[in-house]
């Protein structure tokens, strides 16, 4: 391990030569289509390292470090091709690039200005890792050539639990990019809160203004903010998916319009049920929900233009009879095919029609049927509604081969290693952090080491996908029923997103604990020079950052 880096390259040799860069040192652009991408990778640079690189306009000879478009080149096409799917309608679609670093310059090159953004993020991991003073760092020479494995890498924020305003949206935008992660899929409705402004409906997002039980923060973006955070991820080649969760966790759009809520439905009982599982599902057979579905659906495909995908949810619809299930998603899903757009669903909507383009994420691992019959689960859950939980999760088993017998790709996001909302196994090295390991993350759930997350093979534990052509890509998932705050959500975050951004981009030969540990301990300077919170993992020895000191 000579290089810090995090997901490691596809492949990298190491040289035994040294450059050194120092504040001034210039940047040049082959075309002006790269200028906003080298400006953003200067203010970058600053941010993680404290070293200020100059403008990015000089004449090409003299720039230390070179940024260039190519229109071919032979070691780029020769690398493995990219699995999955984007989530965006993949213009760029082409994220290979190369980055050399030898003792007179830097050459970071590309076919698209996005797989130039990738190779400029290795190049601010190696900045960030170089040994350093005041104002010059010292890079030791290599050359990387480099591409994903999938090309959907993406992470699911709950921000319905607790709403996690715009500005925190962007601090997890740049720990996506800095991963190289580069789908976003924000979970914005839920049973405790909407936050998605529809026009037609006001009452959802009002409702939603009202801080949590707890205390935690209400909210919902305004459009504006939606904006503005689309525009923020597509600088950082981030795409923003939207998901509005139907038919089930659907408390805050019963609460708002009661005339859309099942007959027998119960406000105060559902909220004593709480964050666990709510019983109630929206109506198929009602008009009136469809008004609402394609009213919904249209203006959220509006406010997103980017994602390929609009995500409908589909999961735990806990009461609803199995034909009225099939049937909702299945409407739903054409109606998002008919903006334009292609359906996603948690796994249980393969039950429905899709079509061949469509995406189903997969996280009912057989476990979970287990876990429900637990001392813990035991002791949380009414034993009516947890027979209904495991009937309800028992049907879950056939649903990656009814989603792939219609050619829908799974993108595979198990619960046991990519929630993020797990407890975690090992204790921290800093003491003030136990308190909140033991409130952070869902109970019900058996704790995981951040070695156990990193080393399982999320793709090779689930049954019925046989082939990786099957595969849309990895999501984490990050669920706030346990959150309160940006402090809890970015100790769920780091360093699990890192072990997320690997397992997503390199190969599994690449994949090892002892390497990944000291890679990790050195990245985690860029985290604390960012000011975010992470989770002190006993795991690893995070002294091997002092390494990076001192030239
Ligand atoms: C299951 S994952 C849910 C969420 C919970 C999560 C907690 C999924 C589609 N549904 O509603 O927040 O478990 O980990």
């Amino acid at each position: 391990m000579n290089h810090a880096l995090i997901p490691f390259p596809l492949a990298i040799t190491v040289g035994d030569e040294s450059l050194t860069i120092s504040a001034g040192s210039a940047i040049s652009v082959s075309t002006a289509l790269l200028a906003p991408l080298a400006e953003r990778f200067v203010g970058d640079v600053a941010n993680d390292s404290g070293l200020r690189l100059g403008v990015v306009d000089t004449p090409e000879s003299d720039a230390l470090i070179r940024f260039e478009l190519v229109s071919s080149d032979v070691e780029l096409a020769a690398l493995t091709a990219t699995g999955g799917v984007r989530a965006d309608a993949g213009e760029n679609d082409d994220e290979r690039h190369g980055v050399e670093v030898t003792a007179s310059g830097i050459r970071v090159w590309a076919l698209t200005p996005e797989g130039l953004f990738r190779g400029a993020t290795t190049l601010r991991q190696l900045i960030a890792d170089g040994r350093r003073d005041a104002d010059r760092v010292v890079l030791d020479t290599v050359r990387i050539l480099d591409t994903p494995r999938f090309a959907w890498r993406g992470l699911s924020l709950d921000v319905a639990r607790t709403f996690h305003g715009p500005d925190q949206v962007r601090r997890v935008i740049d720990m996506l990019a800095l991963h190289k992660l580069n789908a976003l899929h924000l979970h914005l409705t839920d049973d405790q809160g909407w936050r998605v402004p529809i026009s037609g409906w006001p009452r959802l997002t009002e409702l939603s203004a009202a801080p949590g039980a707890d205390g935690r923060a209400g909210g919902s973006y305004t459009v504006d903010d939606i904006r503005s955070l689309v525009e923020y991820g597509r600088d950082r080649y981030v795409t923003i998916v939207p998901e509005v969760d139907m038919p089930g966790h659907s408390a805050a759009v019963f609460a708002a319009y009661p005339e859309l809520a099942p007959e027998t439905w119960d406000a105060a009982l559902a909220a004593e049920a709480g964050a666990l599982a709510m019983v109630g599902t929206l109506d198929p057979h009602r008009d009136i929900t469809w008004t609402f579905v394609r009213e919904v659906l249209t203006e959220v495909a509006a406010l997103f233009p980017n994602s390929s995908y609009l995500h409908i949810g589909g999961d735990e619809a806990f009461g609803m009879a199995d034909d009225d299930h099939a049937l909702f998603v299945s409407r739903a899903a054409a109606i998002v095919h008919d903006l334009g757009r292609r359906a996603a669903g948690w796994q249980e909507a393969a039950r429905g029609i899709l079509s061949s383009d469509d995406l189903v994420q997969y996280w009912i691992e057989p476990e979970i049927v287990d876990m429900l019959s637990s001392e813990a689960a035991i002791a949380m859950i009414p034993e009516g509604l947890r027979d209904l939980l495991v009937e309800t999760f028992e049907k879950a088993k056939d649903d990656v081969v009814a989603a792939r017998s219609q050619g829908a790709r799974v993108t595979v996001s198990p619960t046991s290693t990519l929630y993020f909302d797990r407890p975690y196994g090992e204790p921290s090295t800093d003491e003030s952090q136990e308190q909140q390991r033991t409130r952070v993350g869902l109970q019900l759930y058996p704790p995981v080491t951040l070695r156990e997350a990193y080393e399982a093979d999320p793709i090779a534990a689930v049954a019925g996908l046989d082939t990786l052509d099957g595969v849309a890509g990895i999501e984490g998932a990050v669920w706030c029923e346990t959150v309160t705050g940006s402090d809890d959500l970015e100790f769920l975050l780091l360093p699990r997103l890192s072990g997320l951004g690997e397992i997503a981009w390199s190969p599994r030969t690449a994949i090892g604990w002892d390497d990944y540990r000291a890679r990790l301990a050195r990245l985690a300077a860029v985290w604390d020079a960012r000011g975010w919170g992470w989770f002190r993992s006993s795991l690893v020895d995070w002294h091997s950052s002092d390494v990076t000191s001192a030239a």
